[in-house]
């Protein structure tokens, strides 16, 4: 077999409208429930992977600093999958870069697992349909399934590793907008997988999410379908709080939203009474991303601008493209 020198992959990070929280197979990462999201055009990870005969070990460097800690083993571990299917024993020097915040509930991972699977792929000669690269991606990050793929995306829980992949949703409009409110960039306090783990084995709501979920998902894609953006809306922002709901019943209770989180949703309850219609929706940290009409976009981000002065950043997102390789 012959070696690429290396391939670079850029991927994006993606907002789950219809949340995933809870995996049926921790190995396989197969989630309890369907989820679907936006894929966004910032914050965008680039990753090579240079496969090199001489290393003794993968070689893994992030923002420039080579590290050595439980991000590096994870991403060692999912280099052997690729390995495993080529019959490889060569090492890899990867080197990946964030453009934004890292393990901050911004979704870094998903983007990165997704920049990860295709550059490393494509490095190893391992040939996938976009279906296989997902369900790659999936196996390094359960949210990376999505990020394969640009615009609205849907990860179909499914029954086992080969049905459980994400694929593009056609919506009647992508004029949406997100627009992030970052007031923690730093690291958060609980990871999503142990905080996951400890909701579906101790939260007495969880059985609740597991029977409203797949209704979510269904409205969401019939809403989708229908260019129906006030429904997209209500739905984003119910699920969201039903999610951090299941997991404020865990033992000990996982709560990611913070004060200025809560602000942040009074202010955009506030947007509605104006007639801007806009939704939030939170995921593993006290960021507040705020889904709104393309053209709402500037008037949300001056309102939350203006609400968290000093405190925070306010960044405006809109649907971004799938994965792709660049050499
Ligand atoms: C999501 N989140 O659907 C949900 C909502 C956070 C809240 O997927 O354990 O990094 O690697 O599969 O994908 C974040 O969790 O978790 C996530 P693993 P992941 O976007």
């Amino acid at each position: 077999m012959t070696l690429l020198p290396c391939a670079t992959a850029i991927a994006y990070p993606n907002i789950a409208l219809i949340k995933y929280w809870g995996k049926r197979d921790e190995a396989l990462i197969l989630p309890m429930t369907g989820s679907l999201s936006l894929t966004l055009d910032v914050h965008a990870t680039t990753t090579t992977v240079s496969p090199d005969a001489r290393l003794s070990a993968d070689a893994v460097e992030f923002n420039g600093t080579l590290i050595d800690d439980a991000a590096a083993r994870k991403v060692a571990v999912f280099l052997d999958l690729v390995r495993q299917r080529v019959g490889s024993r060569v090492f890899a020097r990867v080197r990946t870069r964030n453009d934004g915040p890292t393990a901050a509930g911004l979704a870094s991972s998903a983007s990165g697992f997704a920049a990860l699977a295709a550059a490393a792929a494509h490095a190893y000669a391992l040939e996938l349909t976009p279906r296989e690269l997902s369900r790659l991606a999936r196996r390094g990050s359960g949210s990376a399934s999505r990020s394969v793929f640009g615009g609205f995306a849907i990860w179909h829980a499914g029954q086992d590793d080969a049905s459980s992949f994400a694929e593009p949703v056609q919506a009647a409009s992508l004029d949406v907008a997100m627009v992030m409110a970052v007031i923690q960039a730093g690291q958060k306090a609980i990871s999503s997988r142990v905080a996951m783990r400890r909701t579906v084995e101790t939260s007495p709501f969880y059985p609740g999410w597991l029977h409203q979920n797949p209704l979510d998902l269904e409205a969401m894609q019939q809403a989708l379908a229908a260019g129906d953006f006030t429904r997209m809306g209500e739905l984003t922002e119910a699920n969201a709080l039903r999610m951090h709901a299941t997991m404020l019943g865990a033992m000990p209770p996982v709560r990611y939203l913070a004060p200025d989180s809560l602000r942040i949703l009074d202010e955009v309850a506030a947007l509605r009474q104006r007639g801007v219609p806009a939704y939030a929706t939170m995921d593993a940290g006290p960021n507040v991303k705020v889904l709104c009409q393309r053209h709402d976009a500037l008037a949300v981000a001056d309102a939350l601008r203006a609400l968290l002065g000093d405190v925070g950043r306010v960044v405006v997102a809109h649907a971004g493209p799938g994965v792709r390789v660049c050499e």
